[in-house]
């Protein structure tokens, strides 16, 4: 508002309402009260207004609508602590107070992604000291990651020709390698910026998981190109995310693929290779993700718009709940969003998923696969280490290595629930066959998927880092699983595993139903080869990975790149026409790192996420090591 102003040869006008000195003071401090208090209320208009918009920058209150995407957004711009338990999704009476704190707060800040002034807050609000992947930052200067520090505290050089290495064993890694080309050459060829190849037909799969994302075989594939040293193959993938991937999409998105895929892919070229613009890429797509949490608990929807911010959950899933596997795999990643952007708000979203996990009560000690993210419940008793549950396990004893092994808060969820699958779910058949069953209330489907066969590495990871007195048992447990993961495989004609198979009516290891006789190129068995080979050296763990080798080549290998098969017992199989990007994230990398020697990629340096995308240890907070080499 702007007052009249003074005309020549005219009084002012409370001179021309006669009032005196003391009375014109008295008037204009009424009406200088009366201006803050119009622009004050401003502020408590709803979200909608379009006054409010005047006066805040758009982010902060676009899609008022939808409240996962105003206030999500919101989150991203300055650190906050995790949700409360019960934060009311839609707009609450406290929410025009905490605008004006964000304003004021706004304000006092330097710049985005400055430090915070003090590390995340942990599960009950206490200072998780031992979580982070970082140190403590007190100073407000604008945050930069020591990427040189970091190279510094790896025990060991990432990758490399060792020359002593034994030739067969050497020309097995370089046949792994030229795989790796013909995969990546024929999606290059055919299919470069769509997700998948179609090695049949030689043309582009896009798919509907991304939201309008593209090229996940690209960044899938660029540290198993670094790894291998296909230097040119690397700059072309490099290339290909500096000048065309875009992140502004509009598209729906799965949380869970975007992350393990996407921010997995560009968090690990980062931390190999040092190029910034696989870290910019990833912390901006994280920023995307983060509306999905708006959730009355913090637990976040299955599925995202990226482009809106509006998240929901996953059409299929029992009563719109939020699926263990998805939330619960988030973690690894999300501490090194914060770790690279000093912006807790990464770090706090996980750590309030922990809180609500770790608060819920389980039934015989199990997590269900369904929870709600309205009310925190489990919403059914479905409980499996294979899909909807599997990664959410590898990412608490992932955790507690990734934190160099402080995050005793992960390591003691994990111990407390791989006692209680094993007393509920573990089994052996009748052929001496150890298996891990999956429990629905209580009543055992005695079935083993693909997937699940990724638990004799994870087994073996926690029984090398785990006390003593179980270390021994752990490691046969393990082993055992391995050992009929691999039945799985040598009992079909391709000498390729099925997608389930099962241990019921004089079935050992084997798919009974045709609706799981297939085999898309997955990695789990040839991982835990690799954890199995790592930790105990035994030969078998490689010549088991070579027989993978030789009937992928002979089964999956056509003209145009690899593709899966419909049915693993017939040796004439029928191909999908999908070259996955998890094969090139995932099974070639494992199979060529069953054959390197041990120090590439280190178990000592990296743990890997769920698609095999090495993520650093946090060695006492990157703490350079003198003998590095
Ligand atoms: C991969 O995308 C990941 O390993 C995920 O955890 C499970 N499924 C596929 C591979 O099978």
């Amino acid at each position: 508002m702007v007052l009249p102003r003074k005309l020549p040869g005219m009084p002012g006008w409370p001179a021309a309402l006669g009032l005196r000195l003391p009375q014109k003071f008295l008037f204009l401090l009424f009406l200088s009260g009366l201006l803050t208090l119009c622009f004050g209320a401003l502020f408590l208009l709803p979200d909608s207004s379009r006054f409010k918009r005047l006066f805040l920058p758009r982010r902060a209150t676009s899609s008022s609508s939808s409240s996962s995407s105003s206030s999500s957004t919101r989150d991203t711009e300055l650190p906050r602590s995790p949700p409360a338990a019960a934060e009311p999704r839609h707009a609450s009476p406290a929410a025009p107070r905490r605008l004006r704190e964000k304003l004021r707060a706004r304000n006092a800040a330097p710049a985005a992604h400055t430090a915070p002034a003090s590390r995340p807050h942990g599960p009950d609000g206490e200072r998780p000291a031992e979580v982070g992947t970082g140190a403590p930052r007190e100073s407000r200067a604008p945050f930069r990651f020591d990427y040189e520090r970091f190279r510094q505290s790896l025990r060991h050089p990432v990758r490399g020709e060792r020359p002593d290495q034994d030739p067969d064993i050497r020309a097995r890694k370089m046949k792994i390698k030229e795989m790796m080309k013909f995969a990546w050459d024929n999606y290059k060829q055919y299919a470069l910026g769509k997700n998948e190849l179609r090695p049949l037909t030689k043309n582009g799969h896009i798919g509907n998981m991304f939201g309008g994302l593209r090229g996940a075989t690209v960044v899938d594939a660029l540290d198993t190109l670094y790894i291998m040293e296909l230097e040119e193959e690397f700059q072309e993938a490099k290339t290909w995310v500096e000048k065309s991937f875009d992140l502004n999409v509009n598209g729906e998105a799965s949380l869970f693929e975007v992350n393990i895929r996407y921010i997995g892919g560009l968090l690990a070229a980062y931390y190999l290779t040092g190029e910034e613009v696989f870290k910019s890429k990833a912390l901006e797509l994280g920023e995307k993700l983060l509306p999905a949490f708006n959730t009355p608990t913090g637990i976040p929807r299955g599925v995202i718009n990226l482009g809106s911010g509006m998240s929901w959950s996953w059409g299929w899933a029992s009563a719109g709940s939020s699926i263990l596997a998805e939330f619960g795999t988030l973690h690894l990643e999300f501490l090194h969003l914060t770790e690279l952007s000093g912006n807790p708000v990464f770090a706090e979203k996980v750590l309030n998923i922990r809180k609500v996990l770790r608060r819920v009560e389980k039934p015989q000690g199990l997590y269900p696969n369904f929870l709600s993210p309205v009310t925190g419940n489990w919403v059914q008793h479905h409980v499996s280490i294979g899909g909807l549950g599997d990664s959410f396990y590898e990412y608490l004893i992932k955790s507690w290595l990734m934190s160099d092994k402080k995050d005793s808060e992960a390591k003691k969820m994990y111990d407390d629930a791989l006692e209680a699958i094993e007393k509920h779910l573990v089994k052996k058949s009748a052929g001496g066959l150890t298996y891990i069953a999956e429990w629905r209330g209580g009543i055992l489907d005695h079935k083993m998927g693909h997937l699940a066969c990724f638990s004799g590495g994870m087994i073996a990871l926690g029984a090398e880092h785990g006390g003593e007195e179980k270390k021994q048992h752990y490691m046969d447990l393990a082993a055992e699983i391995t050992n009929t993961c691999h039945e799985s495989y040598a009992r079909s004609d391709t000498k390729l595993g099925p997608e389930a198979f099962r241990f019921d009516a004089g079935t050992e290891a084997m798919a009974t139903r045709l609706s799981e006789r297939y085999y898309i190129l997955r990695p789990e068995v040839v991982e835990s080869y690799v954890y199995m080979w790592r930790l105990t050296h035994d030969v078998k763990y490689r010549q088991w990975g070579w027989e993978v080798v030789k009937a992928l080549e002979k089964h999956c290998r056509v003209e145009a790149g690899f593709s899966g098969i419909r049915d693993v017992y017939t040796t004439v199989p029928t191909h999908d026409n999908m070259q996955q990007s998890f094969f090139l994230a995932e099974t070639l990398k494992y199979l060529y790192l069953l054959f390197c020697e041990d120090d590439v990629l280190s178990l000592d340096d990296w743990v890997f996420n769920t698609e095999a995308h090495p993520l650093p240890v946090n060695h006492s907070n990157f703490k350079p090591k003198a003998s590095v080499q």
